[in-house]
């Protein structure tokens, strides 16, 4: 096997967590297993016309069932950690309007007692865009106040029952996104926009996103203040957030487009990070968008500055960044415009895209990233702990001799490597995804998979570039110990 990238030679820092990654809803199926709940994507994808191929997750990838064979695939592949997300509603069916299902907790504790017995590091994510579908229904979920109770409750009770053996914890995983697409644009659900920015029947496009993320960092600070205070002193454990990251390279050296990339920046990752590390929004966030910014009493600033211990950095990809503030841009409804910032995103630019594309629209290979992604944010966050908690490429075929794929890792984490030699605190990497899996609304058309999964038959069967990822991690642990 050629074994491409110049990555190989680099080293990481010693204990560095080398995995892959997965969620609940895109992996475990069987979604009424042992009492589980519904979720607002069991419902999502049980509404017609919401995924592409009309499938859904109640079978996914049957980790449920299978996840013994996965952590044998796992060690196989020389992993050190596994980042898998919790279904809240198989702990709490309906959310603190019942039980709680000791059975859904028993599973998750089977499942960290088997990774740890082949050496394997849990790193366990509380919500990775689902929640209780009845709290949707009650109370509009992260539309209202109320959800900081029902999350505060539920990462109390996994704290509790599986703290003992977690060492690292994320609340949320990519809020940015549950707002954007579950509040904007209404391609999640609970589907909700203006007709202007979507194809919804009710929302506000320009409002509803920032209420939602607004009471998702409140949830996030309130769970990491219960861990703090209840628990971590005695299970020494480590808890943070999961940010979907962008690299926006400014589309000119103009100082206009330069500040249009920071915007961007602004409105997407920053959102959330300055005000769970500073305790306030982006200033550019305020500037301009006044009063529609909700505001945070003193009563929860108190809780809130420096609520967490590392930041986790899902990065795939960049786009240009170009002014739309101080120049016109023709493309775009203003209001989009506007809520991003006045920045428009492109991945084009003088008729040559920014990095080489893939089968998946918004995914172009541009390594340089990576490096740039986890710089800015060691700049920005004081050099705060930070895991890559995913990366990864999708296609549309079947490939098993995926080259692309190990071309495309091979050379982000050369880029990683880079700004861990310049100062950069990072301490993971999760390689999206493990298996093929259900990929939200594509469905089963797009595959991330180290392994390819058959979704007839469930059997899985290694790809060119989980041979390549172990002998990769491999090679940097004898580095490390030599
Ligand atoms: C991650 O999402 C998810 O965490 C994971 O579950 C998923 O399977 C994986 O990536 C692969 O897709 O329209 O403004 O949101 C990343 C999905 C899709 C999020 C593209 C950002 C574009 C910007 N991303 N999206 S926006």
């Amino acid at each position: 096997m050629e074994l491409k990238g110049s990555s190989y030679c680099s080293s990481f820092p010693d204990n560095f967590l080398f995995g892959t990654a997965s969620s609940s809803y895109q992996f475990e199926g069987d979604i009424l297993a042992d009492g589980k709940g519904l979720s607002n994507w069991d419902n999502f994808t049980h509404s017609s016309g919401n995924i592409l191929d009309g499938s859904n997750g109640d079978i996914a990838v049957d980790h449920y069932h299978l996840y013994l064979e996965d952590i044998d695939l796992m060690e196989k592949l020389s992993v050190n950690s596994f980042r898998f997300s919790i279904s809240w509603a198989r702990i709490l069916p309906k959310g603190r309007f019942g039980n709680v299902n000791m059975a859904g907790i028993d599973h998750c504790s089977k499942c960290i007692d088997a990774l740890l017995r082949k050496g394997i590091q849990p790193f366990v994510t509380l919500t990775h865009y689902d929640v209780p579908q009845e709290l949707e229904e009650r109370y509009g979920a992260w539309l209202s106040p109320k959800i900081r109770i029902d999350f505060q409750y539920y990462a109390d009770i996994c704290f509790k029952f599986l703290g003992n053996r977690v060492k690292y914890w994320v609340t949320f995983n990519e809020p940015n996104v549950v707002a954007i697409r579950g509040y904007r644009s209404g391609i999640y659900p609970p589907s909700r926009c203006s007709r202007s920015y979507g194809n919804c029947s009710k929302g506000n496009s320009e409002k509803e996103p920032l209420i939602a993320a607004h009471n998702m960092i409140l949830c996030h600070a309130a769970a990491v203040n219960v861990y703090r205070t209840k628990y971590q002193k005695e299970q020494k454990g480590r808890i943070g957030i999961v940010m979907n990251s962008v690299w926006y390279e400014p589309f000119s050296n103009s100082s206009e487009d330069k500040l249009a990339a920071e915007r961007a920046q602004s409105f997407y990752m920053n959102w959330f990070l300055d005000p769970i590390m500073f305790g306030k929004y982006p200033e550019e966030m305020h500037r301009l968008l006044g009063p529609l910014l909700p505001v945070f009493s003193k009563k929860d600033l108190e809780c809130m500055s420096n609520s967490l211990d590392f930041i986790g950095i899902n990065h795939y990809t960049s786009f240009y960044s170009k002014d739309c503030m101080y120049s016109y841009c023709e493309s775009g409804a203003a209001g989009v415009i506007k809520s991003e910032g006045y920045a428009l995103r492109t991945a084009i630019r003088n008729g040559a895209l920014i990095g080489e594309p893939t089968e998946i629209d918004w995914l172009y290979v541009y390594p340089q990233g990576m490096e740039k992604i986890v710089t800015y944010i060691k700049d920005r966050y004081n050099n705060t702990p930070m895991f890559i908690t995913e990366n990864g490429v999708g296609t549309t075929s079947y490939i098993r001799n995926d080259v692309k794929r190990v071309e495309y890792m091979s050379s982000y984490l050369d880029s990683l490597a880079t700004a861990i030699r310049k100062g950069a605190d990072v301490r993971g990497y999760f390689a999206w995804a493990l298996l093929d899996n259900f990929e939200w609304i594509y469905g089963f058309t797009i595959r991330f998979g180290l392994y390819h999964v058959d979704f007839h038959t469930l059997k899985r069967t290694p790809r060119l570039s989980a041979a390549w990822y172990k002998e990769f991690i491999e090679t940097s642990k004898s580095i490390q110990t030599s």
